[in-house]
């Protein structure tokens, strides 16, 4: 039976194509919602992934649709995460293949036996169609079973909408937040009645049609503390992390996640988040939220959590009403968390930061992105040098937060040297504890991501240029200028693809390492340490963090430690000419060739070696 409609309230042309799909696939009221693997599988590492360094976030958009969908008459859901499944099996079983990934999948469904399956997924930006890409190859799976009524989301999607649907590879897609939307497909499938209207972020069909609706922005009710009974939460810590922090607080402390604002106020040109999330702030309910992290502390063993907002400073009470009320968790449990998404810097004030030191915060990013004011105002970045230095100054009296900056280069593809050591001269001057480099992606445009990339030459990988690859070793062209050479280019240049890895190279080495505020005098090495320690993880074959995680240690008073990661250093460089090489060229050979004894011994070497770059002058 067709179900009764309000024709206000809802798009025909999409409840008849439902209607086609419920005669084709007779469907019964069981839904399986899908995360794949968030790693692509050309760049996989295997050691890494043993080692805990790869992504295990839960996931929490399936657990809203969830939700969502609970008040519906008799909606059996389930959610599979199939990319804490695979971490575990190639955690666990060494000698299963990455690429029989998908027999994982059949196990769920045979196990659940589905008639809808909805699919998210968020990767690092490359061929979406590529027979190999861990969501495209899902949807294909499932298509071609033959047995589902396919429907797809998330961020990676939203890149690919119309790409997806023209090639078949799912009936529906779900542009942004889908609670409203999925809960109107369902009803419009499963319903006599529906009683939601339609929004017009639900693309449909082989001919990729738009719903015709009215835009509403999901608030978020309640909390997710029901879908957790699906999701094995305690377990994410053996399988991976969330990032840096999550592994700085110990491998083993188990982890989760939680979001108090949705959406973004500001709009950073080159940022995701205000075409994937639309405009505005939407604020979780406080009491719901606050007892789904009470729930996680108390009745699952969760100890660190990663705060999911793009913008958690946006209601300055709101969110230290939400600080109070964690602070018991603190006390009693020693609950960590962090930000490693990022605060707006601006909305950093001295009574939050109080609170986030009562509530066991471990440390944040701030957004800075640029040093030039014309880069910083042709991004609509919130801020100027001037904003960003006044609070690295408060923060300077946080000490115990690891805090570090963002900072892209390659902005649009058309920024010169010379701007881009404005950058660099900026996070020399905030002297954060970490300047986290990036290079420029194009993320921002809906539409066809394929088209952008290879009008951007090439195609974007991740952000952190190392992680790109299997090994986590960038391949450099030896001709072009690296380390003290690089201060010599142009400013007037305007760097291609290999030119920029190489400034990457160089900023992030002279930055978070050769200079690094705590390996110098009234420092502190061991929070120094302790990141190093974290993302080392993530980077077996890297001897340049070995040899800084040394001297950290020589600095701290452990040589014993310190001289464990230097034989680890050496072996690494003796392994590897290129690396051999780049030591020479940063002029870190000496470093290795006579490994200081003691923190002054550390501080006079690494000062030696600033000496030999002739740097931008302070401002
Ligand atoms: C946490 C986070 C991560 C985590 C992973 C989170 C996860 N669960 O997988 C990490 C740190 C790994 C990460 C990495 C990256 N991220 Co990220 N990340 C985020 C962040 C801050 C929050 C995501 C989140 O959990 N949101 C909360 C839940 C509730 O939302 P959701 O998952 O999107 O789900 C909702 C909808 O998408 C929808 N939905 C989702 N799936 C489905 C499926 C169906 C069938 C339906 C109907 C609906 C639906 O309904 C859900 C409920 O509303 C967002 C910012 C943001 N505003 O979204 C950026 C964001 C998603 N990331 C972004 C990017 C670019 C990346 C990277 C690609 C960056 C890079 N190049 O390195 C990497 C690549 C990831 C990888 N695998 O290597 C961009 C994506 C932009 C875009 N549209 O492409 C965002 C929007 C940030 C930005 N500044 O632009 N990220
Ligand atoms: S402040 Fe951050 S999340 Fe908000 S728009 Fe700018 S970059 Fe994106």
């Amino acid at each position: 039976m067709p179900p009764e409609v309000d024709s206000r309230t809802v798009d025909s042309r999409l409840i008849n194509y439902l209607g086609e799909l419920r005669q084709r696939y007779a469907p019964q009221r069981r839904l399986l919602l899908v995360q794949p693997p968030q790693f692509l599988f050309d760049a996989v590492n295997l050691e890494v992934i043993r080692r805990r360094g790869y992504y295990a976030y839960p996931p929490t958009g399936l657990q809203w649709l969830e939700i969502a969908l609970s008040e519906m008459n008799d909606i059996q859901t389930e959610i599979c995460d199939l990319n804490l499944l695979l971490l575990q099996r190639l955690i666990d079983d060494h000698a299963f293949p990455p690429e029989d990934w998908l027999n994982l999948l059949e196990q769920q469904l045979e196990q659940f036996q589905p008639s809808v399956v909805c699919v998210t997924g968020l990767t690092v930006y490359a061929d979406l169609f590529s027979p190999t890409h861990p969501i495209a190859a899902t949807l294909r799976y499932l298509m071609e079973a033959g047995r589902y009524i396919v429907m797809a989301g998330g961020p990676t999607v939203s890149n690919e909408i119309t790409g997806y649907l023209k090639s078949g590879l799912c009936h529906v897609v779900v542009d942004g937040e889908g609670e409203y939307a999925i809960r109107h497909l369902l009803e419009a499938l499963f319903e006599e009645r529906i009683t939601t209207p339609v929004v017009p972020n639900i693309y449909f069909s082989a001919d990729a049609l738009k719903a015709e609706g009215t835009s509403r922005p999901v608030i978020p009710l309640g909390n997710l503390v029901k879908s957790y009974s699906d999701i094995p939460v305690e377990q994410y810590c053996r399988a991976g992390c969330l990032n840096p922090y999550s592994r700085m607080v110990g491998q083993d402390s188990p982890y989760a996640v939680f979001q108090l604002n949705r959406g973004c106020r500001c709009n950073c040109a080159f940022c995701g988040v205000r075409p994937f999330m639309g405009s505005g702030i939407r604020t979780c309910q406080l009491q719901p939220l606050l007892e789904e992290v009470r729930y996680l502390v108390e009745e699952r063993g969760i100890r660190h959590f990663e705060a999911l907002d793009d913008d958690f400073l946006a209601n300055p009470e709101t969110t230290a009403a939400f600080l109070k009320g964690i602070i018991p968790l603190r006390e009693d449990f020693g609950i960590t968390w962090a930000a490693n998404n990022g605060l707006i810097t601006n909305a950093i004030t001295p009574e939050l930061l109080e609170l986030m030191r009562a509530t066991g915060c471990v440390g944040f990013k701030i957004g800075i992105e640029a040093g030039s004011t014309e880069m910083l105002r042709r991004m609509k970045k919130p801020g100027t040098p001037a904003t960003f230095k006044k609070i690295a100054v408060l923060l300077q009296q946080y000490p115990e937060f690891f805090v570090g900056g963002n900072y892209i280069i390659g902005l649009f593809g058309e920024e010169t040297f010379g701007q881009m050591l404005a950058t660099y001269q900026l996070a020399i001057d905030l002297d954060l504890d970490w300047s986290t480099f990036s290079i420029f992606q194009v993320t921002n445009n809906p539409g066809s991501l394929s088209e952008k990339l290879q009008a951007m030459s090439g195609s974007a990988t991740d952000f952190i240029p190392t992680k790109s690859i299997a090994s986590r070793n960038l391949q450099e062209d030896s001709s072009l200028p690296l380390g003290a050479e690089l201060f010599g280019l142009p400013h007037n240049t305007v760097p291609g693809r290999d030119l920029l890895n190489n400034i990457w190279l160089t900023f992030n080495l002279l930055a978070n390492y050769i200079g690094n505020k705590n390996l110098k005098p009234g420092g502190d090495a061991s929070k120094f340490v302790r990141w190093i320690e974290a993302i080392r993880i993530s980077y077996p074959e890297n001897p340049y963090m070995c040899l800084f995680a040394g001297l950290g240690r020589v600095v701290m008073g452990d040589r014993e430690r310190g001289l464990e990661h230097y034989a680890a250093c050496c072996t690494l460089l003796g392994q590897s000419e290129v690396w051999s090489q780049r030591f020479e060229r940063f002029g870190l050979h000496e470093l290795v060739k006579i490994f200081p004894r003691n923190d002054v011994e550390v501080y006079s070497g690494l000062e030696d070696v600033l000496e030999t770059y002739t740097l931008p002058v302070s401002s």
